[in-house]
């Protein structure tokens, strides 16, 4: 504060006053009204009375060449659970989903998993292979790539074992936490088929494995089908380049289908004549049902949602009356045609608002605006697919695959909001 404005300071006693006074004749008129804000205009001082900010120069352009956000939105960061997992390097953290609007997850706050840390890549050295039952075995440089036709599409991504902790009922406190393992970012990207056909593929293809540079070196089995249909192989998010958390240089794009099969650090794609049955489609990322056989090869993240706002991280904290309940809803079977929110634990359902793009296997955001009697309230959200899918209520779930499971669990989720405006996880079924 080393800059002060003898004008500012003269000017701004006599706008007070001015503003005081008008607003007490105001309040005798508007006091029976609930608008948000009304009663501010009583001389409320961060209206009346001028700011540091609104008085002294900011800083200059170059103060940060790469932007980060307002410190005040310092709490706005992937968290993770410590207790999930022996080791960081071979882990997870979560999108903070609570205090996300829209449908676009800012890169910064993607979650990310790895299983052997984050391989960080010189993309000078960096290659993709193609190579097993193809006609020319090729190697790509990172310059090659970016000069076949690309394309950009918005997807979202979901680890199978989202929500995975929530089976038996409600653990976890925040949608941050039970359902953050879930982004959606622009992807730019070369489609898989034009560099399949580049090498030419022999007709007795018909499973493709992808290959990762971490040290994991993780890979999985993608049916052809998929891999020439819409998958992509990425270098970009959201315009720029993917982050290293995502895969930099490279990543596989597979539309709908589990986050595991999204091969990060992408260096070789092979072509085979059936499934490679590796770790993470064996004894990992399979469902044990209740006769102790597993399902293998469940790709499609089926139809779900959750209420975003509020939910356990983002009480409501101004009392009765207008309330925005929000949430987001994704399938991998396509768009969204519609999510209904229950204010009574699944009794009744309302139809939400759908706002923002509908896109294909891409995040939806929906929206209830309702007036808040203060009542307790056990909010629910259902989505629907544009396949006819309808999201399960957990007990559904239970039923139709038992209480082994870990992944794929998109049951119903509630959330207790309690007149306080308090809000807990809980189970409705
Ligand atoms: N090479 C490699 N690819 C990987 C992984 C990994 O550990 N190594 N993790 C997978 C898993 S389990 C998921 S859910 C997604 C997570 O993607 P994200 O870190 O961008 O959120 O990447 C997948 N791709
Ligand atoms: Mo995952």
């Amino acid at each position: 504060m080393t800059r002060k404005s003898g004008h500012t300071a003269n000017w701004a006693p006599s706008r007070r006053a001015f503003l005081t006074g008008a607003a007490g004749a105001a309040l005798t008129t508007s006091a029976a009204t609930a608008l948000p804000g009304a009663a501010r205009a009583a001389g409320d001082p961060a209206i009346t009375e001028i700011k540091d900010w609104n008085r002294y120069l900011g800083e200059g352009v170059d103060a940060a060449p790469y932007g980060a956000p307002s410190p005040f939105e310092a709490h706005v960061v992937r968290r993770d659970v410590p207790w999930l997992t022996a080791d960081p390097v071979s882990s997870v953290n979560f999108t903070p989903l609570h205090e996300l609007d829209g449908i676009i997850t800012p890169n910064g706050l993607c979650f990310e998993r790895h299983h052997a840390g984050v391989a960080t890549i010189d993309p000078a050295e960096h290659r993709l292979m193609i190579n097993g039952l193809v006609d020319t075995p090729l190697v790509f440089t990172m310059q090659d790539l970016q000069r076949f036709p690309r394309e950009n599409r918005l997807y979202f991504l979901e680890c199978a074992a989202n929500t995975g902790m929530e089976w038996r009922g409600a653990q976890l406190n925040g949608c941050q936490f039970t359902h953050g393992m879930v982004h959606c970012v622009v992807y730019t990207g070369v489609p898989l088929k034009l560099l399949l056909d580049e090498a030419g593929l022999k007709a007795s293809g018909t499973w493709l494995l992808a290959e990762g540079a971490d040290a994991a070196a993780m890979t999985r089995s993608i049916p052809l089908e998929k891999a020439l249909d819409d998958c992509l192989v990425a270098f970009k998010m959201n315009g720029e380049a993917l982050r290293p958390e995502q895969g930099y240089p490279l990543r596989l794009v597979v539309p709908g289908w589990e986050g595991n099969m999204w091969v990060k650090w992408l260096r070789r794609l092979e072509i085979g004549d059936a499934p490679y049955a590796q770790r993470e489609e064996t004894s990992k990322y399979t469902d044990l049902l209740d006769d102790g056989t597993a399902r293998r090869h469940t790709f499609v993240m089926d139809v779900k949602s959750v209420i975003t706002s509020p939910s356990p991280q983002a009480p409501v904290t101004h009392g009765k009356g207008p309330l925005v309940i929000t949430g987001l809803a994704w399938s991998g079977n396509g768009r969204i045609s519609r999510v209904d929110v229950s204010l009574d634990g699944g009794r009744n359902w309302q139809t939400a608002r759908l706002d923002g793009p509908s896109l294909s296997k891409a995040l939806h955001r929906f929206y209830l605006d309702i007036d808040w009697d203060g009542s307790e309230l056990l909010l629910q959200s259902r989505a629907i697919d544009e396949a006819g899918y309808v999201q399960p209520s957990k007990d559904a779930l239970r039923a139709a695959r038992g209480v082994n499971s870990i992944y794929h669990n998109n049951g119903i989720q509630t959330w207790q909001v309690r007149a306080d405006g308090v809000v807990e996880n809980v189970e409705v079924s």
